[in-house]
């Protein structure tokens, strides 16, 4: 499949920090990404999360790094379209894999996921870094991922903020500024939203503000899975605290390349060796937590 965006497409990443992106995946493609996902909804993995409180309504599952675990979900990123995508969108001769997670909210479960910035929570500095969210169930722009156009220029970093309300990542002496409420200025900004199939992804800059609604579907669970990209700019860089997920054992230091082993090249596909026998997913050393 052809899965080179336009130029138009290129530029609306560029300006808005978010393009949609119609039909990327192939049916074999989704139903091996559905297949993996069902797995993890079915028998979550060690860094899951189940997101709602005692006593609210429906079902709320936050996971992280199942490419590690399960097959089908390793060979969507070692052979699915994502890397590809993301390097051209953010105009990168290359794509490193840096992780992957599922977002999944059943049917009539009002919880939003808060508005945040993925880039504050890790690591790495660099323009170059991209998620490709895929929807594995139809939404519609109630129910699908919100995107404020533009803020990855804003210039600014929002600090993190944990699931327990008022705790933040980096605590007081972080450099990074409190979100705003924004629920309560949604009217001051271009909030991106789309209907979208199975098959369709949204690929958004890693500093563009964004969250989601609850489902309110009684028809469709809201499944999806998203994958973060880093291109030729990115580096290892030091945070004012423990980052989430935290990866340790792959031996980068403070300015280093994000290109090793354990963050592989995925796009274009490197010459020799199998990329499933990469360090990411075979060095016993490297760890991940939460
Ligand atoms: O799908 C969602 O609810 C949120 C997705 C998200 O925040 C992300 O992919 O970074």
């Amino acid at each position: 499949m052809d899965v080179r965006p336009t130029e138009q497409e290129i530029e609306e990443f560029s300006v808005k920090g978010a393009v949609c992106l119609r039909g990327v995946l192939s049916p074999d493609m989704l139903d091996m990404l559905r297949d993996g996902v069902d797995k993890d909804i079915a028998e979550p993995g060690p860094l899951h999360t189940r997101q709602q409180s005692e006593g609210d309504k429906g079902f709320f599952l936050t996971d992280f790094c199942l490419a590690q675990r399960l097959p089908e979900l390793r060979r969507f990123i070692v052979d699915g379209p994502a890397a590809e995508v993301a390097a051209r969108l953010m105009g990168s001769g290359k794509s490193n894999f840096f992780y992957d997670a599922l977002w999944a909210k059943g049917r009539d479960t009002p919880k939003r996921t808060r508005w945040h910035q993925d880039q504050p929570y890790y690591p790495i500095n660099g323009d170059q870094f991209c998620v490709v969210w895929f929807p594995l169930d139809p939404v519609t722009k109630d129910t699908c991922l919100e995107l404020i156009a533009g803020s990855h220029r804003w210039g600014r970093w929002f600090e993190p903020e944990l699931t327990r309300a008022g705790q933040t990542l980096y605590g007081d002496d972080s450099p990074f500024e409190r979100l705003p409420d924004v629920e309560a200025e949604r009217d001051a900004h271009e909030i991106l939203s789309w209907d979208m199939e199975p098959g369709d992804c949204i690929a958004f800059h890693g500093l563009t503000l964004h969250g989601a609604p609850g489902n309110t579907s009684s028809v469709h669970q809201r499944r999806a899975f998203s994958t973060f990209w880093m291109g030729d700019d990115a580096v290892f860089a030091s945070r004012p605290g423990t980052v989430r997920p935290l990866f340790e054992g792959h031996g980068l230091e403070v300015g280093d390349a994000m290109d090793c082993g354990h963050f592989p090249r995925i796009w274009p596909r490197q010459d020799a060796g199998d990329l499933l026998q990469a360090a990411r997913f075979t060095d016993p050393n490297f760890r991940i937590s939460v």
